[in-house]
Formats: structure tokens, C-alpha cells, sequence
């Protein structure tokens, strides 16, 4: 096996033997297979149009290589067959061969890794969006052209081009799904979010799927069952047609690496819709169920049906039968915290936008960080939560994604009536952050790069390498990334990044700070 596509690979330069996240070599074998079928598909779809299974099936297929989705090798063996029934329905291709995908001169491997990865991450979130109904053929088309390109040879300014086409390309999915969400639950609003786990029965949902929830939600109604969200699914807090059922009480816990310590004998069920499972252990493992494209052996798995209802029974009966805790259970978060806030997507954002170019003005505001994306498990990622601590009382910090848990339960006060700590929502709320960036800059009437806004961005998996080339495509510069620099980057691929886009690895919260505001 060979898989480098995230931040915590062997060594931080590959896994060989097996997966620091528990995937096997034979799961990371089949992926590269998949994805050699994928490459298959988008040749045998050239110039043709491919059916709507066709699209849905790339999608996903991409999907379930991205990093703690699918760990279940009957599963991927599945997606390849019906993959390669749909290759030959367009009159069938050559796979791509799966050991060339990682294979060649070490900067058109980076450059080609980069793409794919980046592709990777799109795909969840059109996968999003297509559960809701919402597709766009742009986005739809570029899956095809990026996978074709992938088995190609390209000059490293063609792949550097591609990558920035893909860059606006992924702008245009999180808008779809961005779109997709806010028509079917509308404009997320400020909310607080309880930690307090109240007595009785419960289950937990992670992942992103707002769809799933909702499903969930409706099917729990009235049922004396409650409805915590976990990780990523936070946000939906903020949604007013998801809030307005009572029994979506809390959030359950913190980020992802977290959940083999917070699920350890958990009273209840757990539903992963997405990214990050990681492998259960044997203690809680009878009460993880996966839906979607997420998969893991052994583990009660709920389909959709053919018109994408799911019947998620037997999780419910699962909550009756585990009863929940006999008493309230205060799950505090890193800092001790036990109240979070979410719903400052850009909706809510923009209309107090007025107030916010006041108080940049009058210099009561001073400089905004969006200090966003992946959580994990690496130490350094400290970083993250003494950044945020020592930001200046007269700076406003913007969130997103699972990496905020480290720092989204501290009360760092308000500046004008506004929290100096505004969650806007998911990685793909990255569309939120960019939509509030292009707005300040008109009002301000100055580039995007001259604003008082930096961001200090952490990565873990393959959404965060869309986010990014989308953000370095609409030339956003001087980017903190960290913990530490992809393992997929070659070092003249990272000095291109450097030179280019002025991409500066994290240092220290002290140092960072004090370039930042001089
Ligand atoms: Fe966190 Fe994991 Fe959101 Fe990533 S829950 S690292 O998938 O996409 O962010
Ligand atoms: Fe290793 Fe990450 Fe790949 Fe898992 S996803 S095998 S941890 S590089």
C-alpha cells in the first residue's frame, strides 16, 4: 500500500504497512483499484453525457476513499463493480493503472496527488448537495475532466492551471451546497448549544449530512428519544429548520480523535454520516451504525432506498433498549467549557455588516483571524487553541470545521455586541468565510489580501486540500497553514506554493501573532 493523503501518515511521509487511521494495506489497495476505475470511467465518458448513476457513482467512489470514510473492503469491492457496469454502459476504458497513481517523477506525483486529493474532497461535498436534490453541471463535468486528467501526463504549469481551474470549480460546489442547505433549512442563526446530556434515552449523530439529521429528526419525533450532534454535525444547531425540533437538544463531546475516549461504554447509539469514523473499539463498537458512503466491517450499516428514504429503526431501537445515562451528564469541552455557540454563517454575518465596518473604523475591531479546519490528534495542534488565546482583546476570531472544538468553549467576551468567537459552521462553510472576505473588501473598496484578515488554517484530511486551492485560485495570500506542511507536497511544489501564494507554515502562536499585527 502506499497513502499519504493525510496529516497524520507514517512518519509524515507515507503509510506503507498499514494506515495510522486503521485502514488496511488491502482497503488502501482497493481504494487505488476504485480509483483506477474512476480514472476508467471518466475515459469511457469522454465526450459523451453520463447518466445521472454515472455521476452520483464518481462521486461517490471518491467519496469513500477520503480519510476515516470507508474502511470495509466488501464495500469498496461493491462501488468498483458498479463503477466499472457503468464504465461499460458508456462503451468501456482502460482503467488507470492503480500503482502509477503514486508513482513518477516525485513534483508531477505531488502535483497529480494534490488534484486527486482535491477532487476527493469535492466530492463529499457534492455528495451533500445531491442528496438535497442539488446539482450543478459545471461541477458535475469536472469530476470527468479532473479524473481523466489524472491519467494523463501534464507539463507542471498544465497541472499547476488544472489546479487552479479545479480551485474555482470547488468554489462553485460549496456554493451548491451552501445553496443546498439553506433552501431546505434555511439561514443559520446564532445559537447556543448545550454540552449538558440530559437523562433518558439518545443518540448521537456525526459527520456532516444535514439530510440524515433531518431524517433522524423526524423520525425520533415525539419518541422520548433526544438527539445530540457530534463533530461536524454541530453547526445544524444553527439551521432554523433543524432547531425547531425540540428534542435536538446538544452536541456530544468534541472533535473526531476524540471519540475512542468519549464513546468508551456511551448509554447510547452513534450515527457517522461522514468522515471521521475511526475504528471502534470493542467496548462501544455494538453501538456504531454508518449510513452513506461510510463504512466499516462488522458494523450495522443503514441504506438508502431507492428514492433515498432511510429507515433508521434499528439505531432508535438501539437508544430504547441502552436507555441513555439515569442522570444529566455534563460533557465539558477541552477548556472546560459547557456552553458553544454556532449559526454566524454568512447570512447573519453580512446583515450586522454595517456594525462590523463601524467598529473597523472606529478601531474597536482591529483584525479578524478565521482560525479554521481539521482537528486531529498531533500535539502541536495546541497551537491552535494558545493562537486563539492570546489573540488581542480588540481582534475577532471567524471558525469553521472540527478544529475549533479546541478553542470554541472559552468565553473570550464581545466586541460591540458581537462574540470575539463567531462559528460559522462546517469545512464547506469555507464559502461562508469567502462570501464575508468579498464583501468586506467592497465595502472596503480594497483587495481581498489588504483586508485585516488572516487565516490561520489547520488541515487533516482531503476537504481541506479543495479549501485551500479554492482559496489560492481566487489568489488569497499569505495563508498559515499547519500542523505541519502535506507530506504530498514536494519540496519544489511547496517553495512554488511559497513564492506564489506566500503560504507560510505555522511557527509559534507568539511569533505568528507578532508578524501578523506588527
Ligand atoms: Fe473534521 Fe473530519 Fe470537516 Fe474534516 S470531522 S477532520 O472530516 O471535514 O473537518
Ligand atoms: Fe495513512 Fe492518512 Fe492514508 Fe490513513 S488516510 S493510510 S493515516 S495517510
Amino acid at each position: 500500500m502506499f497513502c499519504f493523503q493525510c496529516e497524520q501518515t507514517a512518519g509524515g511521509k507515507a503509510c506503507t504497512m498499514a494506515g495510522v487511521c486503521g485502514k488496511s494495506a488491502l482497503v488502501a489497495n482497493k481504494q487505488d483499484a476504485l480509483t483506477g476505475a474512476l480514472v476508467g470511467l471518466a475515459r469511457a465518458a469522454s465526450g459523451k453525457k453520463p447518466s445521472r448513476r454515472a455521476v452520483e457513482l464518481m462521486i461517490d467512489g471518491l467519496f469513500a476513499t477520503i480519510t476515516n470514510v470507508n474502511f470495509d473492503p466488501e464495500r469498496i469491492d461493491d462501488l468498483k463493480r458498479q463503477i466499472e457496469e457503468e464504465k461499460d454502459k458508456l462503451g468501456g476504458a482502460e482503467n488507470f493503472s492503480e500503482t502509477a497513481l503514486w508513482e513518477g517523477d516525485p513534483d508531477i506525483v505531488s502535483l497529480r496527488s494534490t488534484l486527486l486529493l482535491g477532487i476527493r474532497g469535492m466530492a463529499a461535498y457534492a455528495h451533500h448537495a445531491y442528496v438535497l436534490g442539488k446539482q450543478d453541471q459545471e461541477v458535475n463535468e469536472w469530476f470527468f475532466k479532473g479524473m481523466r486528467a489524472i491519467g494523463e501526463e501534464h507539463t507542471v504549469e498544465e497541472w499547476l492551471d488544472l489546479l487552479m481551474e479545479f480551485g474555482h470549480v470547488n468554489l462553485k460546489c460549496m456554493a451548491l451546497l451552501d445553496e443546498a442547505n439553506t433552501s431546505a433549512y434555511g439561514h443559520p442563526v446564532p445559537t447556543k448549544v448545550s454540552t449538558i446530556i440530559e437523562k433518558g434515552p439518545f443518540i448521537v449523530i456525526s459527520g456532516h449530512d444535514l439530510h440524515d439529521l433531518k431524517m433522524l429528526l423526524e423520525q425520533t419525533n415525539g419518541k422520548g428519544i433526544n438527539i445530540y450532534t457530534h463533530g461536524e454535525m454541530l453547526p445544524a444547531h444553527g439551521y432554523p429548520e433543524l432547531k425547531k425540533y425540540p428534542h435536538l437538544k446538544g452536541n456530544f463531546g468534541t472533535a473526531w480523535q476524540n471519540q475512542q475516549k468519549e464513546f468508551m461504554d456511551i448509554p447510547a447509539p452513534v450515527l457517522f454520516t461522514t468522515n471521521c469514523l475511526m475504528p471502534p473499539k470493542p467496548n462501544y463498537s455494538d453501538r456504531i451504525f454508518t449510513t452513506a458512503v461510510v463504512g466499516y466491517p462488522g458494523l450495522v450499516h443503514i441504506p438508502a432506498d431507492e428514492k433515498g428514504y432511510k429507515d433508521f429503526t434499528p439505531v432508535i431501537e438501539k437508544a430504547l433498549e441502552l436507555g441513555g445515562y439515569p442522570e444529566d451528564h455534563v460533557m465539558a469541552g477541552i477548556n472546560g467549557g459547557t456552553e458553544l455557540i454556532t449559526g454566524f454563517a454568512r447570512n447573519t454575518v453580512l446583515g450586522v455588516a454595517d456594525k462590523v465596518i463601524e467598529a473597523v473604523k472606529t478601531g474597536a475591531i482591529r483584525h479578524f483571524f478565521l482560525v479554521g479546519g481539521c482537528d486531529g490528534a498531533k500535539t502541536g495542534r495546541n497551537y491552535y487553541t494558545d493562537f486563539v488565546k492570546q489573540t488581542p482583546a480588540d481582534t475577532v476570531i471567524l471558525t469553521l470545521a472540527c478544529g475549533k472544538f479546541r478553542f470554541n468553549d472559552l468565553q473570550l467576551g464581545e466586541i460591540g455586541g458581537l462574540p470575539r468567537i463567531m462559528d460559522m459552521g462546517q469545512c464547506n462553510d469555507a464559502y461562508s468565510a469567502i462570501q464575508v472576505a468579498l464583501a468586506l473588501s467592497k465595502a472596503f473598496n480594497c483587495d481581498v489580501n489588504e483586508l485585516p484578515l488572516t487565516l490561520v488554517l489547520s488541515w487533516y484530511e482531503q476537504k481541506a486540500v479543495c479549501i485551500l486551492l479554492t482559496l489560492l485560485a481566487l489568489g488569497i495570500r499569505n495563508i498559515y497553514i499547519g500542523p505541519s506542511v502535506p507530506a504530498f507536497f514536494s519540496s519544489n511544489v511547496l517553495s512554488v506554493l511559497v513564492e506564489k501564494f506566500g503560504i507560510k507554515p505555522i511557527s509559534t502562536p507568539e511569533q505568528d501573532l507578532k508578524a501578523i499585527l506588527g
